[in-house]
């Protein structure tokens, strides 16, 4: 029995029916194989046994009274993963899908892509199974209050630095930060994706989607060719889409769809931003409102689209955005894509790409850059938010943008480096996971039994 094998059997003992996150665990050791048969140490220190074990679990109940006056409970995550380099670092997710599995899953990943990004991060997760969808304001606030009111005594700014993700935005960071400075009478960055007006970060809003134009620029430039003129299908709607959709605009690239819930939308002279952001950031309206200011595009309702998969990726085009959510591109779409000549796939979702359309995409020996290191310029503008709150400093927009670029230029190295290192200079993931694995992993080492 292999050592992988063991791991996953006895974590279905130590953690049962968490089947998201086995299958993340599975994915991650089998690319780790080469540096897991080479070096006896890192078996040695129990490097994996530890590491699939989060540092601390907390899971609790989040009861609020809704607007009907009737108490509603939710259950509340935050799983403190891996502190090795930093305090813990990653998002708050609230969505009716969550659970401690999908929590664990992204955990795990968020701890490599931390390392990846050679800050002083260390890796966490959390949320709640609450659906902020149709909820009013006053709800909203009540929740992310009774959310904070057990959170707090677990998170601090050199402790554990919770952020945004699916639907939790500039609002719900808000709410959850008044809380805990009324909780604890401290001002203090301990949330990031904080509102300009109170401690946040220029550029943060708009860091993951620029992080992943420029990820694709770089993988594209390693082979002699780049952004200008390329025809992008981009999916996702929301923040990481419209900002990869602004930078690809910059750097001369044509985004040509983006997607919501309700469907697809297909404008081939390319998506208007401004419409885009008016319809998504201002008047939260489904994608279809596109079609009044602009006749020419064309919108697919999700009841068209085929049965084995998204109808974005079935739009020929030249570079693929997956920026929506988990698990929205598969087998049938990859072979859609390359059979439409897709040159590279850039995730900015977290995990968009099923295992087997990875394996298609590099068996066809295109560029796939891994959500770990593409998506990764979030995360590291949110610790430059940090870095501004601890020195009581404020860079601008063009300074944060200059050194999220040289942050992903960085990353994009790192991971294909090692995986020239490792004799797969095409594979992004494994010289992501090996790059990422090897800076956590020796500094578990150098720290000790802990
Ligand atoms: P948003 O909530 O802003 O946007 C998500 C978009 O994807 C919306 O347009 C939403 O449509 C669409 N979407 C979500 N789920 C589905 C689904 N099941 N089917 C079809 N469309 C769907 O989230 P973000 O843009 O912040 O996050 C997108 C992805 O990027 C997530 O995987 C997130 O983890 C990842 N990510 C985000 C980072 C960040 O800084 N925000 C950093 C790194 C990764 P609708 O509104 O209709 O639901
Ligand atoms: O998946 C991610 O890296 C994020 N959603 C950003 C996390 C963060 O702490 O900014």
């Amino acid at each position: 029995m292999t050592y992988i094998h063991q791991t996953i059997l006895k974590l279905q003992h130590t953690s049962p029916a968490q089947t998201e996150f086995y299958q993340a665990v599975e994915e991650v050791l089998n690319s780790l194989r080469p540096i897991l048969e080479n070096d006896e140490n890192y078996r040695h220190h129990a490097i994996i046994e530890r590491l699939v074990e989060p540092e601390r679990q907390i899971m609790f109940r989040v009861p609020w009274v809704n607007d009907l006056g009737e108490i509603q409970v939710n259950k509340g995550y935050r799983i403190e993963f891996n502190s090795a380099l930093g305090p813990y670092k990653g998002w708050l997710r609230f969505h009716p899908s969550v659970n401690a599995s999908i929590i664990k899953f992204l955990g795990f990943e968020q701890v490599f892509k931390n390392a990846l990004t050679g800050l002083p991060i260390g890796g966490g997760k959390g949320g709640a199974n609450f659906d902020p969808k149709g909820k009013s304001d006053g709800e909203i606030m009540r929740f992310c209050q009774s959310f904070m009111n057990e959170m707090y005594r677990h998170i601090g700014p050199t402790t554990d630095v919770p952020a945004g993700d699916i639907g939790v935005g500039a609002r719900e960071i808000g709410y959850m930060f008044g809380q805990y400075k009324r909780l604890t009478g401290r001002y203090e960055g301990v949330l990031t994706g904080k509102s300009l007006l109170w401690g946040g970060s220029l550029a943060r809003k708009e860091a993951t989607g620029y992080g992943c134009a420029y990820f694709a620029q770089y993988m594209l430039e390693a082979k002699g060719d780049s952004l200008a003129g390329k025809r992008c299908l981009v999916s996702g709607a929301g923040n990481v889409a419209i900002y990869t959709i602004e930078k690809l605009y910059q750097l001369g690239a044509r985004p040509i769809t983006c997607s919501d819930s309700s469907g697809t939308l297909y404008h081939a002279e390319g998506i208007n931003l401004d419409t885009l952001k008016d319809l998504k950031e201002v008047r939260k309206a489904r994608l279809d409102n596109y079609l009044a200011p602009h006749p020419g595009a064309k919108f697919i309702p999700v009841s068209e689209y085929p049965d084995d998969g998204h109808a974005v990726w079935r739009i020929p085009g030249d570079l693929a955005f997956p920026c929506a959510t988990q698990n929205e591109l598969g087998a049938a779409d990859a072979v859609e894509l390359l059979s439409n000549g897709c040159i590279a796939v850039t995730e900015g979702a977290n995990m968009p790409t099923s295992q087997d359309a990875v394996d298609l995409f590099r068996d066809a020996r295109i560029c796939f850059g891994p959500g770990k290191a593409a998506n990764a310029g979030g995360v590291s503008v949110s610790q430059l938010e940090m870095a501004q709150n601890a020195s009581m400093q404020t860079w601008s927009f063009d300074e944060v943008d200059r050194k999220l670029k040289a942050i992903m230029s960085r990353i994009y190295q790192n991971a294909s480096e090692t995986a020239r290192e490792f004799g797969k200079p095409h594979d992004l993931v494994l010289g992501a996971n090996i790059a990422g694995f090897r800076r956590v992993a020796d500094a578990m080492i150098e720290q000790g039994v802990v």
